[in-house]
């Protein structure tokens, strides 16, 4: 049960059990009203959210981790960031839940129950890398509007699901088919009913990867509500976006879709360099696909103070869209040179990779300590900003944290 119908149906006992202490007036509260300490809830109690998690926004909801919170090798829920463009649903049935297959280029128009999902089509398993194309905004200059998510909009956690292949090759797919749209119950923030927060999608050859799960599990449990429960599609190495929450439709579309937050400069840059604050026409603008290659060092957190004689071990994740890390990189001479260091295989396609380093210092001062990967197409990361573009996108600038040694 949401906690607003919570307060709405609870008695007076339940009510004060929920603040702690009783509720002495409680007789003569107006009916309707919330008492202030319910008004503000407390968005990590609320999500279950790490206490270091930033919240960079409260309407809607957007909560980023700090690179030290995102350590673990599958993300838990408490260390994900959360990124809404609406509001977060409620009074979800999953019993009475459907997903639609619709659009003018599916065969057979159908919908599955979420139990029919589950029992008609093989579960698959998968870690997958989703990163906000966002991530890194806050560093452009001139600043761009929307979220200023610093490093924390990237997670990696396990999706247990069916492929989103398998169910649309059992609507049909018309040879026509060229991308995919999908639809949620998530509110615009107007309320306005006929308006859709965002309704994003991807190219066909995308949506029929192996990978490309509609997904009912997070982390092998059911999705947390914030994160898509009861059914989400996600689409790993792609602009989080596309990985659309709360979902009971998907268009096969004979178009590129052309839903909310497709069209214009939403998740689109300049399809050439631009110069930093040009203007860009929308015309000029493409979608985002595959994200860049990019990394983290979740330990030690940025800051750390060490002994003089101590070596210092780092280490962290590293990722690149759709395709792999092929080598890593850390310098502690601000970029002048670089040593490679170890990084591992992926879990499975699309899942981030694991670096470690052992770090020496010549002698006590301060130091920072980047790393930059490499991916198959040896691309590597820029040491500071990448090319500016208006909305502040895939700023994939080398990682760096800050060490004293005394
Ligand atoms: N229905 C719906 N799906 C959505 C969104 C949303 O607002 N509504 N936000 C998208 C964006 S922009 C991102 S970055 C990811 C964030 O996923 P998370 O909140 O689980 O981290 O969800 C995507 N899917
Ligand atoms: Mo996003």
């Amino acid at each position: 049960m949401k906690r607003r119908d919570f307060v709405k149906k609870a008695t007076l006992s339940s009510f004060a059990s929920l603040i702690g202490a009783d509720l002495v007036f409680g007789s003569k509260m107006l009916k309707g009203y919330t008492p202030l300490a319910l008004q503000d809830p407390d968005p990590f109690k609320l999500f279950n959210k790490h206490k270091d998690m930033v919240v960079l926004n409260d309407k809607p909801w957007n909560i980023e981790a700090q690179a030290h919170l995102l350590d673990d090798k599958i993300t838990p829920n408490s260390c994900m960031f959360i990124r809404n463009n609406g509001l977060v649903p409620e009074d979800i049935d999953p019993k009475t839940w459907t997903l639609t297959i619709d659009g003018e280029s599916v065969k057979n128009k159908t919908s599955y129950t979420l139990s029919e999902l589950k029992s008609k089509f093989q579960q698959h398993t998968y870690q997958l890398t989703l990163e906000c194309g966002g991530n890194g905004r806050a560093e452009f200059d001139p600043p761009a509007k929307g979220n200023q998510w610093t490093v924390g909009a990237v997670h990696c956690a396990s999706w247990t699901g069916v492929r989103l292949r398998d169910v649309l090759e059992d609507a049909g797919i018309k040879n026509n088919a060229v991308y995919i749209g999908y639809h949620a119950i998530d509110k615009h923030l107007s309320m306005d009913p006929n308006k859709e927060p965002i309704s994003r999608g991807c190219p066909i050859n995308k949506a029929l990867q192996d990978e490309t799960l509609l997904a009912f599990k997070m982390n092998g449990e059911d999705i947390p509500l914030v994160h898509g429960y009861p059914l989400r599609l996600v689409a790993g190495g792609w602009p989080a976006s596309v990985s659309g929450k709360w979902i009971n439709r998907i268009s096969i579309r004979n178009k590129v879709h052309d839903g909310t937050k497709m069209t214009g400069t939403a998740y689109r840059v300049p399809c050439e360099p631009v110069a930093p604050g040009d203007k860009v026409k929308d015309e000029d603008m493409c979608i985002i696909e595959s994200m860049p290659v990019k990394s983290i060092i979740t330990y030690p957190k940025t800051g750390a103070i060490i002994k003089k004689e101590k070596s210092l071990n780092i280490r962290g994740h590293a990722w690149a869209g759709e395709l792999e890390v092929a080598k890593m990189e850390y310098s502690i001479d601000f970029g002048a040179t670089w040593n490679t260091c170890p990084v591992e295989k992926p879990k499975n396609r699309l899942a981030w990779q694991h670096f470690s380093a052992t770090v020496n210092f010549p002698k006590p001062g301060y130091y920072e300590v980047w790393a930059r990967a490499t991916d198959t197409n040896g691309i590597a990361q820029p040491m500071l900003l990448p090319g500016w573009n208006p909305k502040g996108y895939l700023n994939n600038a080398c990682h760096r944290i800050a060490i004293k040694v005394t």
